[in-house]
C-alpha cells in the first residue's frame, strides 16, 4: 500500500488550520491536523520541504516504522514543530489503516471501553455574574464537566474570556495583543468565583479551571488549597511546566487535582511528572503530541502512575484532531475527560466531522477511519491570515507568561 501523494492545505475559516492529506496507490486517503497556533507556516514548511519527500513511496501500513523513521531519523528530535508534523502524518496513517480495514479508528485501537467520551465545555464571563450564568447554561445543555474562567476585577483582559458565548479565539491579530496581569488580584478573586459557581450549580457538576501557566509553585499551592472546598475536577497549568520538579512544592500543600501538558510534545516532557506522581491528568493531544503512536505510549506510562488523560481540544485543534482524540478517548483505559469547544459553522462545514454530543458525552461515530471528510474545494475561499496569541505583562511592564 504505497503512499503516492501527500498534500498540505492551509485554510482560515475564521482561524487558521493546517491539514495534511495522504493518498495511497489504492486511492485511500487519510487526514492529519498540523495546526500549531501562531506558528502554522513553520509546520507547513517542515512537512513540505523535509518530511513529504521522504514519505512518498513508503508503505502506509507501517505506521510505527514511519514514526520511528521521522523521529529517530531526523537526528534533531522533539519540539512542537517537529512533533506536530510527525503527529499529522501519524494520524493520517491511522485514518488510512482504519479505512482500509473498514472500521472506525477506536475499534482498531482496542475497541470501545465506554459508551461515549465525557467532555468539558468552556463557560466564561466578563465578570463573576456572567461566568456563573454561563456555567448554569452549560449545565442546562447537559454538560457534566465545565471549565470556568472569568474576568478579574481591576484587570482589563484575562485569559479564557471569550467575546461570544461559545467561542474563545485568542489568536486574532497580525501582531500579538498585550494583556496585563496581576497575580495578587487573581489569587484574591479565584476562590470567590468558585464559591459562587458551586452555590449556583451544586456538587454534581465537575468544575475545571485553567491558570494558564501564570503562578509560581508556592502561589499555585496556595490557590490549590484555597479551592479545595469547591472540589475541582482539575486545576490546569498552574505554573509554567519546564521545571517538572517544581510540582513537588504544589503537591506538598494541596489535594486539588492537577492537569498539565497541552504544550508538551514528547514523552520525556512528562516522564518525571508521571513517574513521581506529581500530576493527575495529562493534557497532551494527538496533533501536538506526536500522533496516536506516541500518545498511546504516554497513556500507558500514565496508567502505571494513576494518571488519566485529558487531551487538549481548544478550537485551534481542527476537527481532524478532535476526532482523533475522541476515538482515542473511546478506547484508552485510563481516560479522564476530553476538552470540547464548538468550532464555527463554516469550520464544521469544511471538515464535515461526524462526532455527536449527547447528554455530556461525545461519540466519534462509526464510519471507517476518523470519520472526517475534508472539503478541499473550500480552501481557496479562506486564505491564510497571520494571527498571533497575546503576550502578557505584569502591571509594571515586566514580560510574563500568557
Ligand atoms: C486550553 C488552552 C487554550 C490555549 C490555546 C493556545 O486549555 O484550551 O489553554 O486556550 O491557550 O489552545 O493555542
Ligand atoms: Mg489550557
Amino acid at each position: 500500500m504505497k503512499i503516492v501523494d501527500a498534500k498540505v492545505f492551509v485554510c482560515s475559516p475564521g482561524r487558521n488550520f493546517v491539514t495534511l492529506k495522504i493518498t495511497t496507490e489504492d486511492g485511500i486517503t487519510g487526514l492529519g491536523d498540523a495546526t500549531l497556533n501562531g506558528r502554522e507556516l513553520s509546520v507547513v514548511s517542515y512537512l513540505e520541504d523535509h518530511l513529504i519527500p521522504c514519505l512518498i513511496g513508503r508503505d502506509a501500513r507501517n505506521i510505527e516504522d514511519i514514526w520511528q523513521y521521522f523521529y529517530r531519523g531526523a537526528y534533531w528530535r522533539r519540539g512542537p514543530v517537529t512533533m506536530t508534523a510527525i503527529g499529522a502524518i501519524d494520524t493520517a496513517l491511522w485514518d488510512i489503516k482504519a479505512k482500509a480495514l473498514g472500521v472506525p479508528l477506536y475499534q482498531l485501537l482496542g475497541g470501545a471501553s465506554r459508551q461515549g467520551v465525557m467532555v468539558y465545555g468552556h463557560a466564561s464571563g466578563a465578570d463573576l455574574d456572567e461566568a456563573v450564568a454561563n456555567v448554569r447554561d452549560y449545565a442546562a445543555k447537559g454538560y457534566r464537566a465545565i471549565r470556568v474562567q472569568s474576568g478579574i476585577p481591576g484587570l482589563d483582559s484575562t485569559y479564557g474570556v471569550g467575546r461570544g458565548k461559545y467561542f474563545y479565539e485568542p489568536a486574532d491579530r497580525a501582531l500579538p495583543p498585550e494583556n496585563i496581569w496581576s497575580t495578587r488580584k487573581y489569587l484574591n478573586f479565584a476562590p470567590k468565583l468558585f464559591e459562587a459557581v458551586r452555590e449556583a450549580v451544586g456538587e454534581d457538576v465537575h468544575l475545571l479551571h485553567d491558570v494558564h501557566h501564570r503562578l509560581t509553585p508556592i502561589e499555585a499551592a496556595r490557590l490549590g488549597r484555597d479551592l479545595e472546598p469547591f472540589n475541582l475536577f482539575w486545576l490546569e497549568d498552574a505554573v509554567q511546566c519546564e521545571l517538572q520538579a517544581g510540582f513537588e512544592i504544589i503537591r506538598q500543600h494541596t489535594t486539588t487535582p492537577l492537569a498539565v501538558g497541552e504544550v508538551f510534545n514528547s514523552i520525556y516532557d512528562c516522564q518525571e511528572l508521571l513517574s513521581k506522581q506529581l500530576i493527575d491528568y495529562i493534557r497532551m493531544t494527538v496533533s501536538h503530541g506526536g500522533g496516536i503512536t506516541q500518545l498511546r505510549k504516554i497513556a500507558a506510562l500514565a496508567d502505571v502512575y494513576h494518571v488519566r488523560t485529558g487531551c487538549h481540544g481548544a478550537t485551534d485543534m481542527s476537527p481532524v484532531c478532535i476526532a482523533a482524540c475522541l476515538h482515542f478517548g473511546m478506547w484508552v483505559p485510563n481516560f479522564g475527560v476530553q476538552e470540547f469547544m464548538l468550532h464555527s459553522e463554516e469550520t464544521r462545514e469544511i471538515f464535515g466531522a461526524q462526532y455527536t454530543f449527547s447528554d455530556g458525552y461525545v461519540h466519534p461515530g462509526d464510519s471507517p477511519g476518523l470519520g472526517v471528510e475534508f472539503d478541499e474545494s473550500s480552501v481557496e475561499k479562506h486564505p491564510y491570515v497571520p494571527a498571533y496569541l497575546p503576550v502578557n505583562r505584569k502591571e509594571d511592564g515586566t514580560m510574563w507568561n500568557w
